[in-house]
């Protein structure tokens, strides 16, 4: 397993989410040997941490022997650049980490198209001129490309490649829209399932449908949305599983998964699933509502489905808020009563 080192920075005194950067370092299938958390004043435009701050981590990297660092943040072609000088380790930043867990998850055509194109456009801007893209490239997190296909680093095959992969994804989105039409036609609702990733959307999924789709703990296991009929007591209707969100998605993700993200337009409702025994889930929530919105879905009605309910405390109380279903989907705890919900909302509205 590949060793690695996190930094993360808090700025204007918000904390950041070391979970999450680690769940995600984990996904990418390393081990975390360290952690070094920076308060940040103000964003240093050579390094974006500090100089002294950069040192150090070159420090703590021998130390610990680590190969790789990865950064809770964007960094800019030229940080990471400066950073390499200072640090004896691959530099990787969120982003880039993202696009790495994306790559191993993509299994489809079409998915890893998606990905190899969001892939290249990052890299494009990290070309020197000579074409030669700057990063240690050897090994591990943050450097194949999909299916562990070798990326081309020579700016003008990227420049074709991306041209080429674009025209795919638009023969994508045109499929995708016949499929859409075709359902939409067929008069049978649609019911999408959204939410932050490794909410248990695809446990949720499973669970209303019998499917038996890939569910696990790791990010964005779900990349391509799945879409299964199934009834909720005597009416028919469509259940759509999607791709999770993250707080700071890489922008070049939307755009080359706006086909994928678009199954949810024609949705009659859309079942926000959280996972309520993260303390962050209310942070989470709001990265969803505001992907949503960006999207173009937040007049979409919404159910709030509050799911790991039995990973929650004995004493938790459960306030009855509007909108909201308590619901287990790993144990099938309370999926009756949100088919009720659904279902009211759907055909009795
Ligand atoms: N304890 C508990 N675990 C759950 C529940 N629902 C899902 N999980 C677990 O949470 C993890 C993620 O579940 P998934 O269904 O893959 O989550 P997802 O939202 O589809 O995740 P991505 O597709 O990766 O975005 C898995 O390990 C599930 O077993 C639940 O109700 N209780
Ligand atoms: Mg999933």
């Amino acid at each position: 397993m590949e060793k690695f080192l996190l930094v993360a920075a808090e700025e204007k005194g918000i904390s950041p989410d070391i979970d999450e950067l680690k769940q995600l370092a984990r996904t990418a299938g390393g081990v975390c040997v360290g952690e070094k958390i920076f308060k940040l004043k103000r964003i240093n435009p050579a390094y974006y941490i500090g100089r002294g701050q950069a040192e150090e981590v070159a420090k703590f990297c021998e130390e610990l022997n680590a190969k790789t660092v990865i950064f809770d943040f964007d960094l800019k072609p030229n940080q990471t650049r400066n950073l390499e000088g200072i640090i004896p380790a691959k530099i990787i930043d969120r982003t880039r980490l993202i696009l790495d867990i994306f790559s191993r998850h993509a299994h489809s055509e079409d998915g890893k198209n998606q990905v190899e194109l969001a892939q290249l456009e990052y890299l494009l801007p990290r070309l020197t001129g000579k074409g030669i893209f700057l990063m240690q490239q050897v090994g591990g997190i943050g450097v194949r490309g999909p299916g562990e296909k070798k990326l081309e680093y020579d700016r003008r095959r990227i420049e074709k490649r991306i041209s080429v992969l674009k025209r795919k994804l638009k023969d994508l989105a045109k499929r995708r829209q016949i499929q859409r039409r075709r359902r939409l036609k067929s008069k049978i609702p649609i019911v999408a399932i959204c939410g932050y990733t490794n909410a248990g959307k695809t446990t949720l999924f499973n669970a209303l449908t019998k499917a038996q789709a890939t569910a696990q703990d790791k990010l964005f296991q779900t990349l391509e949305p799945l879409t299964r009929r199934a009834k909720i007591f005597d009416k028919e209707v469509i259940f759509v599983d999607t791709v999770g969100f993250i707080k700071n998605l890489p922008p070049q993700l939307i755009n080359a998964f706006h086909s994928t993200l678009e199954e949810i337009a024609p949705a009659g409702i859309v079942l926000v699933v959280l996972d309520i025994s993260d303390p962050l889930w209310l942070l989470h929530r709001e990265v969803v509502l505001k992907t949503l919105a960006e999207l173009g879905f937040d007049k979409i009605p919404k159910i709030f489905v509050a799911n790991k309910c039995d990973k929650l405390p004995q004493n938790f109380v459960i306030k009855n808020e509007k909108n909201f279903v308590y619901i287990s989907a790993l144990k099938k705890e309370g999926i009756e009563m949100l088919k009720s919900r659904i279902y009211e909302e759907i055909f009795e509205k």
